[in-house]
């Protein structure tokens, strides 16, 4: 069997060109003019580009005294229905488990998958056990460790745990990761709205202003930096990070950032002068922030200082978000998107003229395949590479609602946008799961993704690389220059 996508037009991060697309045994077998094949779909008008892929998700995750209500089934439905071919989920240890523990945990969960997947771990405590198990994981294919700088008493590293866990990163070829507030300026600010009566959602956001993200952001860059250790910066939401950022990446250090799909749409005016239901729904961390900031992200897409669009997929029936009624810190923290992504960032993005069409298959696919180390098999249209594409109608247009939506939270936060660019089919692995927004998709065909370690090439530039190395020492005990 083999399937032939006809008449579009190939959108890569780098190229756009007329030509047809053979897929046979779920790869792509051939890229050319006149390509036979058993099924033909018609890609007039449209763009043939490679599925997006979702790098943060949380789905059917523990979290808060509850769990996120999208598991992998509803969640990766959304995926496919938005165009994204892909997710990326964190597998979260709790304070004390290990790590290959947690990781049977969501092996358990993701078998119900629609789409390919992957997982990044989260180091959510440290110890000698999460030291040994960390290689175990590097040779499952899971090269990306995630860390809470927040979420006090919780899940959150102090910086003695971040630089241990960082240099152990390192030393595996993987990546490092942090959701990037300060968690003991969180807790303190919290505290104290409480105290002063301020139990509303709205004091979600005075509690996390963009001060905690930069500190985290840039205390995160130079640890990092210490322990010779490629970044990539979650959810970043405020210039302050954002500028950490940039001049990181000027710097010649790796550090990645990643805006979310909300941060780029919505801003705090959601969580003031909204009922409580409304402003609820909206609580995630890190808040939504004020148009500046908003431009700030738009604007490190567009110069290349950010890299990936993502959701942070942590969705809450507002049934779950209601036991916060009374005290904003018990409200479960995270918002939908996963179907969204890819249809509002096209449309407010490519739209607008603020990206082009190549930009937009970077951020939302490419750029991340690359760093998690699975580009070409996935984020390339290319000879070889797994068949996860979307055939893009940049005409087609609908208005979002939660009546229509797969994911299973009663609500959606982009709740009657209209949106111009949907996907006219989604394929997985060659695979039709969706046609002109009708889900069609099967429980289970979904596969673990394995992905590569990076070597020594991708790591810091900082003269600190190496700790372990013997280093020449000048009189005085300051390390000799150059080392
Ligand atoms: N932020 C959220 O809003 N939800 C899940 C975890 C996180 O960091
Ligand atoms: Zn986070
Ligand atoms: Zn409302
Ligand atoms: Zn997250």
């Amino acid at each position: 069997m083999s399937t032939v996508i006809r008449g579009g037009t190939i959108v890569t991060a780098d190229l756009s060109y007329q030509a047809d697309v053979l897929i046979e045994g779920g790869r792509i077998a051939a890229i050319g003019q006149g390509l036979v094949g058993d099924t033909v779909l018609d890609a007039g008008g449209c763009l043939i580009m490679p599925g997006g892929i979702d790098p943060h998700t949380h789905l059917e995750m523990p979290f808060m005294g509850t769990y996120s209500a999208d598991d992998f089934e509803s969640g990766t439905r959304a995926a496919l229905a938005g165009g994204t071919t892909m997710v990326v989920d964190f597998a979260l240890p709790s304070p004390g488990q290990g790590l290959l523990d947690a990781l049977q945990m969501w092996d358990n969960k993701s078998g119900r998958a629609h789409c390919d997947y992957s997982y990044h771990m989260a180091v959510t405590w440290w110890g000698q056990q999460v030291f040994d198990e960390m290689q175990a994981v590097v040779d499952r294919g899971i090269t990306s460790f995630k860390h809470f700088m927040a979420y006090k008493g919780a899940l959150m590293v102090n910086d003695d745990e971040l630089f241990a866990s960082f240099r152990r990163v390192g030393d595996l070829g993987g990546v490092a990761m942090v959701h990037a507030e300060n968690g003991d300026v969180v807790a303190e600010l919290s505290a104290r709205l409480l105290a002063e009566g301020n139990t509303g959602p709205e004091a979600h956001a005075y509690s996390r202003p963009p001060q905690v993200e930069g500190e985290a952001t840039n205390r995160a860059i130079m640890v990092a930096d210490m322990a010779g250790v490629p970044l990539y910066v979650v959810h970043v939401s405020c210039e302050d990070s954002h500028e950490a950022i940039r001049r990181a990446r000027a710097q010649g250090k790796r550090v990645w950032g990643e805006p979310l799909i909300q941060h780029l749409t919505l801003d705090e005016s959601e969580y003031f002068n909204a009922d409580w239901d409304h402003a609820a729904r909206r609580v995630m961390s890190p808040p939504f922030r004020n148009k500046q900031h908003q431009d700030s992200l738009w604007a490190g897409l567009q110069s290349g200082s950010l890299s990936v669009v993502a959701t942070d997929h942590c969705a809450f029936t507002t049934d779950q978000k209601r036991t916060g009624i009374g005290d904003f810190t018990k409200i479960p923290n995270g918002t939908g998107g996963l179907e969204d992504r890819m249809p509002m960032l096209w449309t407010h993005g490519v739209g607008t003229g603020r990206l082009t069409p190549n930009e937009f298959v970077a951020v939302t696919s490419t750029n991340i395949a690359k760093i998690l180390g699975m580009y070409p098999k996935k984020g390339a249209v290319l000879v070889g590479s797994d068949a996860d594409l979307v055939v893009w109608d940049p005409e087609a247009t609908k208005t979002i609602t939660a009546g229509a939506q797969q994911s299973a939270i009663d609500y959606n936060v982009f709740e009657g946008q209209t949106v111009k660019g949907l996907p006219r089919f989604t394929l997985t692995r060659g695979v039709v799961a969706v046609t002109e927004g009708k889900v069609d998709s099967r429980k289970g065909h979904g596969e673990f993704v394995a992905r590569e370690p990076h070597g020594q090439v991708n790591r810091a530039l900082s003269a600190w690389k190496d700790l372990t190395a013997p280093r020449p020492v000048q009189r005085g005990g300051i390390p000799a220059s150059g080392v």
